[in-house]
């Protein structure tokens, strides 16, 4: 209902149709209002206008020339100008409403004044509507296009806008997709994490644990008993066995190792690993006691051997064990196919067996015997 009004709403304001239709339909209208057929007049003026698919509206229009203000000077001057052609003598008209059974009550005192209206309306009737339709048609014609024109401008302003709105909506995601590109070329350019700064990180940590865990001999380098070299001696003597490292890698790599491997002194002038070493030295650390369980990560492969015979250090000096399920799963992963082990720690240690825990949270211990250890379930992992 509210969208069929608005549809008409539009269709009336628009004036719809072709200027020459609407201006016939009101030259039609304006004819017909001035003949003497008050009353009938709409009727007539529609029903013609449909006859001729003249524009019916307009017609309508036409006719409301002819209203009850107008009408008495409008039949005054089509009685004045009839009766004069016909040579009839005038008689004076009323002045007051004109209506149909005013006009049935005129005609039939004197029915010559009909003639003499509808002469009069016929003669006065065609340049009126002669005059009407064009009047009519450049005044449609203007209001149209003028109509025309201002939608245009108004849907070339939409499109201007909207075109706008994309460009600045482009814009907008071009500097969005430049600045994350910015931000990733930065981190990368001056980050840690550039591909071969880490490359450089991991290959360095990698000889430090060589040399500070398993073979000093390698490069000549002296560790004192508790696992600390020099660090000079140690840049030194990488250098003369081919590798370049300074000051600033070695406290980088100990900054941002993974598992803080290594730990220098107060003074920044020794380093030592944290743990993990095969060689012989006394990592100073004081016995304590652990938590009610610790988890050992390994490979599938060793799981017979070790529910056998218990966890031994192999090449280290220690038993190495997690405080949690994710880093022993992280360890076994190093060997293989990973699995956890989960050691009875309090039990252990209550029957003497000592732990220690490295600067880096990693539980040390000596050979565990088998019946400490129990496999976990893989679907609780
Ligand atoms: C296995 C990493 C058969 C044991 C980690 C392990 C750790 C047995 C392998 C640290 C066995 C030794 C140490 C038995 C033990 N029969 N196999 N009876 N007893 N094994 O590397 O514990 O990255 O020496 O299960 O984070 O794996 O180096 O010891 O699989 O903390 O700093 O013998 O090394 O730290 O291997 O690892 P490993 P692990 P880093």
């Amino acid at each position: 209902m509210h969208k069929r009004f608005i549809q008409a709403y539009e269709r009336f304001v628009k004036i719809r149709g072709h200027p020459r239709e609407i201006a016939l339909g009101f030259a039609l209208g304006l004819f017909i209002a001035l003949t003497p057929t008050m009353g009938l007049q709409m009727m007539m003026a529609f029903f013609l206008a449909a006859v001729f698919k003249w524009n019916k509206l307009s017609a309508l229009v036409g006719v409301w020339i002819t209203n009850p203000f107008t009408a008495p000077f409008i039949y005054t001057a089509t009685y004045i100008s009839g009766a004069r052609l016909l040579r009839i003598k005038q008689t004076i008209l009323p002045s007051g409403e004109w209506d149909l059974s005013l006009l049935i009550e005129l005609i039939k005192k004197t029915p010559e004044l009909i003639a003499a209206l509808t002469l009069g309306g016929v003669v006065i009737g065609i340049p009126v509507a002669v005059a009407g339709y064009y009047v009519a048609f450049m005044a449609v014609d203007k209001y149209q296009s003028d109509l025309k024109e201002r939608l245009t401008k108004h849907k070339r302003l939409q499109r201007k806008r909207r075109k706008q709105e994309k460009r600045k909506q482009a814009q907008q995601a071009a500097s969005a997709y430049k600045f994350k590109r910015y931000k990733r070329k930065r981190l990368s350019a001056r980050g840690p994490k550039s591909n071969g700064m880490q490359k450089n990180l991991t290959k360095t940590s990698k000889f430090l644990s060589y040399v500070l865990r398993h073979k000093p001999e390698a490069i000549g380098l002296a560790l004192d008993q508790n696992g600390w070299a020099s660090v000079d001696e140690l840049i030194q003597q990488a250098r003369t066995h081919g590798r370049t490292i300074d000051q600033r890698l070695i406290a980088e790599v100990v900054a941002t190792n993974d598992k803080q491997r290594f730990s220098l002194s107060e003074d920044g002038r020794r380093i030592r690993a944290r743990q993990g070493h095969s060689i012989d030295i006394a990592l100073g650390l004081e016995p304590q006691a652990p938590p009610r369980i610790l988890f050992h990560g390994t490979a599938t492969r060793f799981l017979d051997s070790i529910l056998k015979a218990g966890l031994k250090p192999k090449g280290r000096q220690h038993v190495h064990l997690s405080p949690d399920i994710t880093t022993a799963l992280k360890v076994g992963q190093r060997h293989g196919k990973p699995i956890v082990i989960q050691v009875q720690a309090d039990a252990m240690h209550r029957d003497g067996l000592r732990f220690y825990l490295s600067e880096n949270g990693v539980w040390l211990t000596g050979p565990v015997p088998a019946q400490f250890l129990t496999l976990i379930d893989e679907k609780k992992i």
